[in-house]
């Protein structure tokens, strides 16, 4: 019997069909029947423009999700607990070419898409690098036509709203969906289950095997929610499937009949707080509850979906499974992945531990953010027995398997079982997270090369032993589409018409800038771009804090979250070295700079609190102090997140990427301004090493201790012998301690000056202030000499091509997930 409602039917002559309609008359019809708006503003010319571009999605979304499934191909499923997208408007119109278009449309009834697309609020899931970085590679995924979904949560509240009251940072809910979301999808029939609490009891099967089950069990659903990631102009649009945590429907009988039926469904709130809020603790763990069930919640759910999907196709031969299916971990976050699909395979589906085994350790990968002790994740073994009894007995047996091969393939060395034991043991023993990760993966890789290799010679040496060949490096990217192409249109339209196009799709071409480094006219237009991006940051930066930047200054730009390794603390010293040289009078050859510092910092994290407060206080008093006038400006920029950044990187001369080094594992912000002609002062740390190495030496501002140097450092280290050694940087803490920037405040910089002071900083800096000091005085007289520095502004964007995102995707397709590009045949 033909079915008259399949969808095959709305793709009939008869049907309407988006793609074919003008779009002014569709933005009409929107507004008109889907929104029935009475007013023609720009927030309901938003919303009509979302949907509108949503349709157009539409068909290449289907087709996608088709050939991926139809096809048999390996897949990817990219686990993580944050997704930091932004806004979609904008990337996805220039990612299906409408973006003329739709200009034109909403030029014809008086509307800037600019002001069109301000409307849009951020999705802001995600803390910083590590969210923005699972964001830019769904962007390369899809690009690049590979077959991979991400998988995440639709957190009601995303990364909080930060406004700074009397120079403190102030937290406020970021309600995003607030007007709604015309990106998602619900899909109520692909719901699933997910269970907590409860206990495990043993049973026999019938045919009698002895099988585990888990019980009395508190359950919760989860919804998907769908988002569109469109590649660029090449048909593909991949799935970003967010969940949302809803109570189920079956009551508590007792209460319910005890009398006490408000109180029963009351209860099931519960259940809807997993997916409420993003923990906004970037690089630190807290060890919260709340932060486990979330974790269980997301990949439960997601490795359910998977394997639904498989046994409608397959049935029950799970033979090909993980040849057929790879999941990437972000970070530790979704590591319960592991025993949870050991748990699936051999609870839910009857396969017995050894295949199961087989089967987790050919599809789990692994991806390493961090270094920092304080961010490796550790969960109370008190906790998960409580919360996910099941999962836990599943991790001892994973231990104890693995610990018995360590015992029998390293005899000679009685220390490493102890060393590698997933169980850290002691009173409140705890789950080492990484551990797991790396037992039950195929791959472990870092996120640049110092910081594989830091992860191979120290933390991970003992598994490096184990499984050399397991571990790998994949230095990051960011994508050159949202980060070049669509937040710098006139760099877009300089290089667009002297190196052509392809460079969107493919940045290695970004190299073909090189040769123009030696052409004046060239060499002007490239100025006359990174002036009117300083205009406009400019405007931006007077919006959001009163200040207005003098646009003949040297744009310098440190943006990122409020760390101490990150030491945005060094550079508020040398903001205070400058404000000294012009409160002596020495300015004779001072270049005129305009300093903006900006991030979030976690809201109990009192330190990092600490340097927000310091940077108001001293950009209040260089700002209203009249001598700096023509000299120096320094503001703290509010609520720093993506949309920000993509008017802040056009505009930024100076990158500042002064972590202390060894800590930071790789930076993403540095390559969003290298690709956008920033010069960076930098430590060799993270990345930076090789964007040095790409840009050239002499194209890069190095200074400061090596990852090397600072660990000798460390072991001799006295501060406060280099400050009174050097009278600039005594004067300097002379200052700071004098109280000039805290006059009404008495004391309350104490803590952040004894640290400086302090034989244990762990962050060195006093140890590579003089360095700074001095390199800061070379990007001085460099900024002067304008060829000179238009010259070397060029060659780091033509060097900038390894950056992109493609090409780590590219990366991580050849050589973890061996997975290839839908659109193979067409290349
Ligand atoms: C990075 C995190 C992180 N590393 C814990 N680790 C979090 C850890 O909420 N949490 O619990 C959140 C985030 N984030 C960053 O990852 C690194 O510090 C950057 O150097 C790196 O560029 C980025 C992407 O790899």
């Amino acid at each position: 019997m033909s079915n008259t409602l399949e969808p095959k039917s709305l793709t009939d002559s008869h049907a309407h069909d988006p793609i074919l309609e003008p779009l002014p008359k569709e933005l009409r019809r929107h507004l008109h029947f889907t929104l029935d708006s009475e007013d023609a503003d720009r927030n309901a010319y938003y919303r009509a423009c979302a949907i509108a571009v949503r349709d157009r999605l539409h068909r290449d979304w289907r087709q996608t999700r088709g050939r991926a499934s139809e096809g048999d191909v390996r897949r990817v499923h990219y686990l993580s607990l944050e997704f930091l997208l932004g806004r979609s408007l904008n990337n996805a119109i220039q990612n299906i070419g409408i973006d003329e278009n739709l200009r034109n449309a909403l030029h014809g009834v008086g509307l800037d898409l600019e002001e069109v697309a301000d409307v849009e609020h951020d999705a802001g899931l995600g803390n910083g690098g590590l969210g923005r970085l699972a964001a830019c590679f769904l962007d390369s995924c899809a690009n690049l036509a590979l077959p991979v979904t991400g998988y995440g949560i639709r957190y009601e509240f995303g990364m909080f709203h930060q406004r700074i009251e009397g120079g403190h940072q102030v937290e406020a809910p970021d309600r995003w969906l607030r007007n709604g979301n015309p990106w998602e999808i619900e899909r109520t029939e692909d719901t699933k289950t997910i269970r907590f609490y409860g206990h495990t009891e043993r049973y026999q099967d019938e045919s009698g095997r002895p099988k585990i089950r888990w019980v009395a069990t508190h359950d919760v659903l989860a919804v998907p929610f769908d988002m569109p990631i469109p590649g660029y102009k090449n048909g593909i649009v991949n799935t970003l499937r967010l969940w949302k945590s809803t109570t189920t429907d079956d009551f508590d009988l007792d209460e319910f009949n005890a009398g006490s039926y408000p109180e029963s469904v009351a209860k099931k709130n519960d259940a809807e707080q997993i997916s409420m809020v993003l923990y906004p603790n970037d690089s630190s763990e807290n060890g919260k509850e709340l932060r486990l069930k979330q974790q269980y919640f997301l990949v439960s759910a997601s490795l359910q979906d998977v394997l639904n999907k498989w046994v409608q196709k397959h049935g029950k031969d799970f033979k090909d499974f993980g040849g057929k299916n790879c999941f990437q971990l972000n970070d530790t976050h979704p590591a319960c992945a592991i025993p949870e699909l050991m748990r699936l395979l051999m609870d839910e589906h009857g396969l017995e531990w050894d295949e199961s085994w087989e089967i987790v350790t050919r599809c789990m990968a692994y991806t390493n953010h961090t270094l920092l002790p304080e961010a490796l994740e550790r969960w109370s073994v008190q906790l998960f027995s409580r919360l996910l009894p099941r999962i836990l007995e599943i991790i001892y047996e994973i231990n104890e398997r693995f610990l018995a091969m360590v015992t029998t393939q390293f005899p000679d060395d009685p220390g490493l079982r102890d060393r590698v034991s997933l169980v850290e043991g002691g009173h409140h023993p705890h789950i080492r997270m990484a551990y797991l990760s790396i037992v039950g993966s195929f791959s472990v890789n870092g996120v640049a090369q110092l910081h594989t290799d830091l992860l191979r010679s120290g933390l991970f040496a003992d598994f490096c032993k184990i499984w050399p060949t397991k571990f790998n490096n994949k230095t990051n990217g960011v994508t050159q589409r949202r980060w070049l192409s669509h937040c710098n249109p006139d760099l877009r339209e300089l290089l667009n018409e002297s190196i052509g196009v392809q460079w969107q799709r493919d940045f290695s071409l970004i190299s073909d800038l090189a040769p123009l480094v030696d052409d004046a006219s060239f060499r002007e237009r490239w100025d006359a771009v990174k002036l009117t991006n300083k205009r406009r940051l400019s405007k931006y930066v007077l919006e959001n804090t009163g200040v207005e930047f003098d646009t003949n200054a040297i744009f310098d730009v440190q943006v990122k979250r409020i760390h101490e390794y990150k030491r945005q603390l060094l550079n508020v010293l040398h903001v205070i070295h400058l404000y000294d040289r012009i409160m002596k009078g020495d300015t004779a050859d001072m270049t005129p700079r305009c300093v903006l510092i900006g991030g979030k910092a976690a809201p109990g994290y009192f330190m990092a609190k600490l340097i927000i407060k310091l940077i108001n206080e001293v950009a209040q008093v260089v700002n209203s102090d009249p001598r700096s006038k023509g000299l120096l400006q320094m503001v703290f920029f509010p609520n720093y997140r993506v949309s920000s950044m993509e008017v802040i990187c056009p505009g930024t001369e100076l990158s500042e990427q002064i972590s202390t080094a060894g800590k930071e594992a790789s930076g993403t912000g540095n390559m969003k301004f290298m690709m956008n002609g920033a010069l960076t002062i930098g430590t060799l740390d993270g990345a930076n090493i090789e964007i040095r190495e790409k840009a050239g030496a002499e194209n890069f501002f190095l200074f400061g201790l090596s990852a090397a140097e600072v660990e000798e450092t460390k072991k001799n280290y006295c501060p406060n012998a280099i400050i009174g050694e050097d009278p600039e940087i005594a004067r300097v803490m002379e200052l700071l301690e004098g109280g000039l920037f805290n006059s009404t405040e008495p004391g309350i910089f104490h803590h952040l000056i004894s640290g400086l002071r302090n034989p244990h900083d762990q962050w060195l800096t006093i140890a590579d202030f003089r360095s700074f000091i001095d390199t800061q005085r070379q990007v001085e007289q460099t900024y002067q000499d304008r060829e000179a520095w238009t010259r070397m502004s060029i060659l780091n964007s033509a060097n900038s091509g390894w950056f992109s995102s493609d090409r780590t995707i590219q990366q991580y397709a050849d050589e973890i997930w061996h997975v290839k590009s839908l659109n193979q045949d067409e290349k």
